[in-house]
């Protein structure tokens, strides 16, 4: 509701308190995600109620910023002693990740993003509306293990096709293509062309962190 509403600092108090009385990070981004799918309704071509959904949109980055990451953070130094590595993924895996060409959606991104942090993989947020040539470019360049691609958008759909095969054609097909978003959830992974498709954050954090 205070996401819904765009009450940014009561959500993000209120989140604190459900965090103390024991709730899980996990129920806090399903909480957060079915906040915003209220405002479907609001998010039309048809009917655009731009300033309702950005100050939801600020909402969530609000608590994700402030709540979650400080969350995960205290349980990281509840592990390890400082200056140590967190040593979740000794691997240390990285991944490039970003909103795919001509999307501008990117909650979903960002809590991926905050989410692999503080599980100790290397993350390089694109950001959005990310060109197919950029993810390829970025995740040959960092030697990355995954990129994770987001859209919400169906009409952005058919450039994530071209990511797994420009990879392949570059001699970087060991570089999984994980995607994830509404739209990609209504697509397949042979059509999308794609390693994998997360249904969820956490989905997607334990493939990378398999
Ligand atoms: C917020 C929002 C906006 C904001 C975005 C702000 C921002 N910074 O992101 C603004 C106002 C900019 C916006 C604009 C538009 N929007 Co909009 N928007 C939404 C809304 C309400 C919520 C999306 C959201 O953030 N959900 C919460 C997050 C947490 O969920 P999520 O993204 O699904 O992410 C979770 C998982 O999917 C997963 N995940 C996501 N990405 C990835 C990636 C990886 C690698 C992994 C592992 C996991 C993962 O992790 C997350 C947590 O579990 C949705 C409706 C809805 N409820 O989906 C419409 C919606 C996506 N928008 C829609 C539309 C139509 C538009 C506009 C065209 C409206 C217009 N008239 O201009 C524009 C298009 C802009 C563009 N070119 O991209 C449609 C899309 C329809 C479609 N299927 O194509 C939707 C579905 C609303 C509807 N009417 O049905 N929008």
């Amino acid at each position: 509701m205070l996401v819904e509403h765009g009450q940014n600092r009561q959500a993000v108090a209120f989140t604190e308190k459900l965090l103390n009385d024991s709730y899980t990070v996990s129920d806090i981004v399903q909480a957060l995600s079915k906040g915003l799918e209220v405002l479907r309704n609001k998010c039309t071509v048809e009917n655009f109620q731009l300033l309702d959904v950005l100050l939801a949109s600020r909402a969530m980055v609000e608590v994700v910023d402030e709540c979650l990451a400080r969350q995960l953070q205290q349980t990281m130094d509840n592990i390890v002693p400082e200056n140590e590595s967190l040593g979740m993924n000794p691997k240390g895996k990285t991944l490039v990740i970003g909103s795919i060409q001509g999307d501008v959606h990117d909650l979903g991104k960002h809590i991926v993003a905050t989410l692999c942090r503080f599980n100790d993989m290397k993350v390089v947020n694109l950001g959005k509306d990310v060109p197919v040539d950029t993810f390829v470019d970025a995740a040959i360049r960092e030697k990355a293990d995954f990129i994770g691609v987001s859209s919400l958008m169906t009409v952005c759909l058919p450039p994530i096709r071209e990511i797994k095969p420009s990879l392949v054609k570059r001699g970087y097909g060991q570089i999984k293509v994980v995607g994830g978003g509404a739209a990609v959830q209504q697509s397949s992974i042979e059509s999308l062309k794609i390693d994998y498709k997360a249904y969820d954050a956490f989905d997607g954090l334990d493939y990378f962190t398999l």
